[in-house]
């Protein structure tokens, strides 16, 4: 197994797709992805357009489904969820389909789509991600940030840290038999500064204070916690999990 860390989606080698693709968007995509399938949502159903999430939404029965919607951190006008993963209780999702669209993290997910596997990861969901790969093994494997708009976010590399840090840790092979880029190296490294105090890093973070701005202190509290669930969101077909 090789693993290859990418900060952003545009980082990642055009026309290639790995056995095994990993998107993280900590805050807070796939925080809510791996909440709401751990709290019996019947699938979470990803788009990067709106107007096309509304009207895939819209063929599918109205007391079976949600949409959720992000822009620029706040909630998308008309639907029913923003993009916090305590809005999404069993006593709201179970059993319902979550259609959402967020800024960064669905364009991550878009972008490795076509991968044989494609996993969504988070901090909270960390130890079932590894467990799949320590058992299925798969050659290679791209961790992919979902940055902000292009850009590096620090809680993303550092959840591909964990996730790396925890495969070394477990396989018991050395960093550099299982790094596949120098990224990788350095995503351990940031993980292993910050693995007690996830929730300073997030502080530190552009993404993090812009979600404090936003009064989401909650959010953060919740998405810095480690392997609490133990779901594995998994794609069934382009864009469901
Ligand atoms: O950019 C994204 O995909 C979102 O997760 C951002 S937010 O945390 O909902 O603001």
């Amino acid at each position: 197994m090789k693993l290859f860390v990418y900060h952003t989606p545009e980082l990642t080698p055009k026309d290639q797709a790995p056995d095994c693709a990993i998107a993280v968007d900590v805050l807070r995509a796939t925080s809510t992805i791996a909440t709401v399938l751990s709290a019996g949502g019947e699938a979470v159903q990803v788009f990067s357009d709106l107007d096309e999430l509304i009207a895939v939404s819209e063929t599918w029965p109205s007391q079976k489904r949600l949409r959720a919607g992000e822009r620029g951190g706040g909630k998308v006008s008309g639907f029913e969820l923003g993009n916090s993963p305590l809005d999404c209780t069993p006593e709201l999702v179970e059993g319902r389909r979550l259609f959402i669209s967020t800024t960064n993290g669905t364009r991550a997910l878009k972008r490795v789509q076509h991968s044989a596997t494609v996993l969504t990861a988070a901090f909270i969901n960390r130890a079932a991600v590894v467990q799949y790969l320590l058992e299925k093994q798969p050659e290679t494997v791209w961790i992919v940030g979902s940055g902000w708009e292009g850009s590096f976010s620090l809680e993303d590399t550092a959840c591909a840290g964990a996730i790396a840090h925890a495969v070394v840790e477990k396989s018991q092979l050395p960093p550099e038999e299982l790094a596949g880029n120098d990224e990788v190296i350095s995503a351990i490294a940031l993980y292993s500064q910050w693995q007690n105090n996830l929730l300073g890093l997030f502080h530190h973070a552009s993404h993090g204070k812009r979600l404090l701005r936003l009064e989401c202190d909650e959010d953060l509290k919740y998405c810095s916690q480690t392997d609490i669930l133990t779901v594995l969101p998994m794609q069934q077909e382009p864009g469901v999990f």
